[in-house]
């Protein structure tokens, strides 16, 4: 069976989609650092890469050393690509613009560039998350944070590499989900599914029940039916999953269906989630709802949140349309 490569695959698109070549070149760009990052992590403690770095990032939180790795392989990945004239990471404070000797492009890039950090020394999957939006001014070297600060509907590509028993690359340009999977003999990345598409009716929930006291009643009301199942108003059972790396529950929901959720709760009252908008939920969502799922965040579409600032975070529930909406629908009662 003949699969096609990412180069074979975007350079089909350019010429029958239009895809600009600068964008291709930044997606090749990032699939190139992902297979460097899978080799980093998938040599855990032989290469001295697990544990602490003894830094913390913008949100407090302390960085394992693979996040700082991944992070210096994404920024150094991205800006060599010529595509980009900002990059932003959940790891640093602000943007980054490209060094004066380097050349710039017209697109802006925001990553998560290893989400599910606290699962990388119990060797469970994790992954990298980017977003792709436009710059304002195209290739223009005199990017900011405020350039960033774009409705999810605005981005031109977004994706993951999830790093587990295989490593694969997940995106999408608006003309549904793709997925393709290393072949590590060849070291290319190749088309293993072209058609993704959530299931309906989900059988699985994923959320963490030990906030289950924090939650608002709209999302106790909603996993108490879940966990009623066919006893209760759902008439079916369900299973549940948390893997505690975003990557993992979606692409799970991508293959075989269900619901995610990270509602805001009431340990915080002034944070309205944990997950980020810019380079978790808004990536994310584009690519479920080009899969014919549903993201919000209770109330709202997230892909047309307004951002106000480059890390500000947002409640999550995604998955199969009927059960968004029906938690959606308990929010607005
Ligand atoms: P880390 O990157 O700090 O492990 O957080 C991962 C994450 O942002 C997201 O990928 C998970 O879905 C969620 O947090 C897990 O959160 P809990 O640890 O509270 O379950």
């Amino acid at each position: 069976m003949s699969y096609t490569n990412l180069k074979d695959f975007f350079s089909a698109e350019i010429a029958e989609n239009g895809m600009p070549q600068q964008l291709a070149d930044l997606l090749i760009g990032i699939s190139e650092t992902c297979k460097h990052i899978s080799f980093e992590v998938s040599r855990g403690a032989l290469a001295g890469v697990l544990g602490m770095a003894g830094t913390e990032n913008v949100q407090g939180e302390d960085q394992k050393k693979l996040d700082v790795i991944s992070n210096d392989l994404m920024v150094d990945g991205c800006a060599r690509t010529g595509a980009v004239c900002g990059i932003a990471s959940e790891e640093m404070d602000h943007c980054l613009t490209v060094p004066a000797d380097m050349p710039v492009g017209p697109y802006l890039v925001c990553f998560d560039p290893l989400d599910g950090s606290s699962n990388i020394d119990i060797n469970v999957s994790i992954g990298t998350i980017f977003s792709v939006l436009p710059g304002p001014r195209g290739a223009d070297r005199n990017v900011t944070d405020a350039d960033f600060l774009q409705p999810g509907s605005n981005q031109l590509a977004a994706g993951y590499v999830v790093y587990g028993p295989q490593t694969q690359m997940v995106f999408t340009l608006g003309r549904g989900v793709l997925m393709f999977t290393l072949d590590r003999e060849s070291n290319e990345f190749v088309l293993t599914n072209a058609t993704v598409q959530i299931p309906a009716a989900a059988k699985e929930f994923a959320i963490n029940c030990s906030n289950m006291r924090h939650w608002e009643n709209p999302v106790k009301r909603y996993i108490a039916e879940l966990l009623e199942g066919k006893t209760g108003v759902r008439g079916k059972d369900f299973n549940m999953r948390w893997v505690a790396a975003m990557v993992a529950e979606v692409h799970r929901i991508l293959n075989r269906g269900g619901i995610f959720m990270y509602p805001r709760d009431n340990r915080d009252p002034c944070k309205p989630g944990k997950l980020r908008l810019m380079y978790e939920a808004n990536p994310m969502s584009w690519l479920v709802e080009q899969a014919g799922g549903r993201a919000t965040n209770g109330y709202d579409r997230i892909l047309g949140i307004q951002p106000e600032t480059l890390h500000q975070r947002v409640a999550v529930f995604l998955g199969a349309a009927e059960e968004v909406d029906l938690v959606g629908s308990y929010h607005k009662e």
